[in-house]
């Protein structure tokens, strides 16, 4: 860059790129939730940093406007760096480059940091910072040349004026469309953050601790809220904050019935272990976690709706309009079909369906576990169908009896002599009765099951098997009261996977 740049506008060409970046970046958060929307992640790092005695002085002096405050000091602060990086930038374009980059990576930084950062929490902060950069080169190369004639000059001055009026325009939109988009979530946010979880009246049954089987290798029996697997429509997360939250029961009914957020926490709440699965978990695969889950029985709201006539489904529509159809008898035969509202005990997370989700034991989730679900229409099969039964897949999801073997890995080489064979097996709301493993041709060996966490959730268990040299192949299956799981082999399509799991491995 020959010669010297106009000071002030070079400082105007920092100004607009910085808008362009915050811009951006709220936009991108968007996709990728509040707490990564740039300002609101280094604001909440230095709020999380700030020493008491300065909060204390915050909140005594400017009261409830402390965040204001935080948020206005925020911007001058950024927008100075911001004029500062243009005038470097000017001067010489790696110095305002390097400055902006490290902007940028504080706020990545400050985004992946937070303590409900999802993985793509630093994408604003990095997407925002490209578009900053950009406008930056091109606004730093349309200021004029001191070397250029006076008329020369001033055109080129307008220009560069034209140029940054549209740029920070574009910038700002963008920020006012992240902001105004945003700002439900901020608030379903804070309103999670808020929430206190009330004690269960009907407590699970306690577990016994060798619901583990405690191999190396084998999937914990509780699994960690967020390990816990995710399937869904949703190319957002849905931000529901409760206290505008409403659930509709409606349809075949005597009385319409509705539930609010404080109704629903008022009632007695139940507590129930319960292995979700889904139906297009292959055989072997992961698409299924066991949680304990806290909330309110959905019979006890139908026996208040009072469903009529031939009723014999209820469609749960959630707030982004997905829809299950779950057989109103597995919804009224007593067993822990909950509108739950906690997973071990916290609040649910956004991605697994807050403020309310549905968990019925039993039913593949298709069918039964809709998430941010606001509207329980009673109707009948015959009637209504729901999302997966549009595409393809059966009305009715009941989980079929299955096993995965866990330990030793596929195609992986153990030692001959003594080797721990490991899995879980699940048959939910039936309950796990036995399990086998067989070698190659051999005959089934019964394995030993572990402490039993209740007929909702899956099971564990271990086998010993005396290893002789050579390629191998284990395969597992598991019981029911009805009798062994069937080893015939079919797709997830249309109504869940069957076959029994098989792991090669070589022994030398
Ligand atoms: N709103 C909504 N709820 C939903 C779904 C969805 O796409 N949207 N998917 C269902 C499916 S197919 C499954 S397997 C479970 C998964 O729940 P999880 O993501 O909490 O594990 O949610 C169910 N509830
Ligand atoms: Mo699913």
């Amino acid at each position: 860059m020959a010669g010297r740049r106009e000071t002030g506008l070079a400082a105007v060409a920092g100004l607009v790129a910085g808008v362009v970046t915050i811009g951006v970046g709220a936009a991108v958060s968007l996709l990728t939730g509040p707490s990564s929307d740039p300002l609101v992640a280094v604001g909440s790092a230095f709020v999380d940093a700030t020493p008491a005695w300065l909060k204390e002085f915050a909140t005594t002096n400017f009261g409830t406007n402390d965040k204001l405050v935080l948020a206005l000091g925020e911007v001058v602060v950024l927008l100075a760096l911001a004029a500062l990086a243009g005038v470097l930038a000017a001067r010489r374009w790696a110095w305002g480059a390097v400055l902006v980059v490290l902007l940028g990576a504080v706020s990545a930084l400050a985004a992946t940091a937070r303590p409900d950062a999802g993985t793509l929490a630093g994408v604003p902060s990095v997407v925002g910072t490209i578009a900053g950069l950009w406008t930056l080169r091109f606004l730093i190369r349309r200021i004029p040349d001191a070397s250029a004639s006076q008329r020369e000059a001033a055109q080129g001055r307008r220009g560069f004026l034209q140029a940054s009026l549209v740029a920070g325009a574009a910038g700002a939109l963008a920020l006012v469309i992240g902001r105004t988009f945003g700002a439900t979530a901020r608030k379903a946010e804070q309103a999670r953050g808020g929430l206190v979880i009330p004690k269960a009246s009907t407590p699970a049954a306690p577990v016994p601790a060798g619901v583990d089987v405690g191999v190396d290798g084998v999937d914990p029996w509780l699994t960690p809220a967020d390990e816990f697997y995710r399937i869904d429509t949703a190319l957002t997360v849905p931000s529901v904050d409760p206290s505008t939250w409403r659930l509709r029961i409606h349809g075949m009914v005597e009385n319409e019935v509705t539930l609010t957020w404080d109704e629903l926490i008022a009632s007695d709440l139940v507590e129930a272990y319960v292995t979700l699965a889904c139906v297009s978990n292959p055989v072997g695969g992961d698409l299924i976690s066991n949680q304990k889950w806290l909330g309110l029985p959905i019979k006890g709201l139908l026996e208040k709706a009072g469903p009529t006539g031939d009723a014999d489904m209820v469609l749960s529509r959630s707030v982004d309009g997905f829809t299950a159809g779950t057989p109103l008898a597995a919804l009224m035969d007593g067993r822990d079909a909950l509108l739950a509202i906690a997973m071990d005990g916290e609040p649910l997370p956004f991605e697994h369906g807050f403020p309310v989700r549905m968990v019925v034991p039993g039913l593949y989730g298709y069918v039964s576990a809709t998430k941010w679900v606001e509207d329980l229409t009673v109707t009948r099969f015959a009637d209504a169908q729901a999302y997966w039964t549009q595409r393809g897949w059966s009305a009715e999801g009941p989980v079929k009896t299955q096993s995965r073997i866990e330990v030793p890995r596929r195609d992986t080489t153990v030692t001959a002599g003594p080797v721990v064979v490991a899995g879980t097996s699940w048959a939910q709301h039936r309950g796990v009765r036995g399990v086998q493993v067989r070698v190659d041709d051999g005959a089934w060996n019964d394995a030993t099951l572990a402490d039993d966490g209740g007929i909702d959730s899956w099971r564990q268990w271990t086998w010993t098997w005396d290893a002789e040299p050579g390629d191998h192949e284990l395969y597992v299956r598991a019981f029911d009261p009805a009798g062994p799981q069937t080893g015939a082999v079919q797709g997830e399509v249309p109504d869940g996977a069957t076959g029994y799991d098989t792991v090669r491995v070589k022994v030398s």
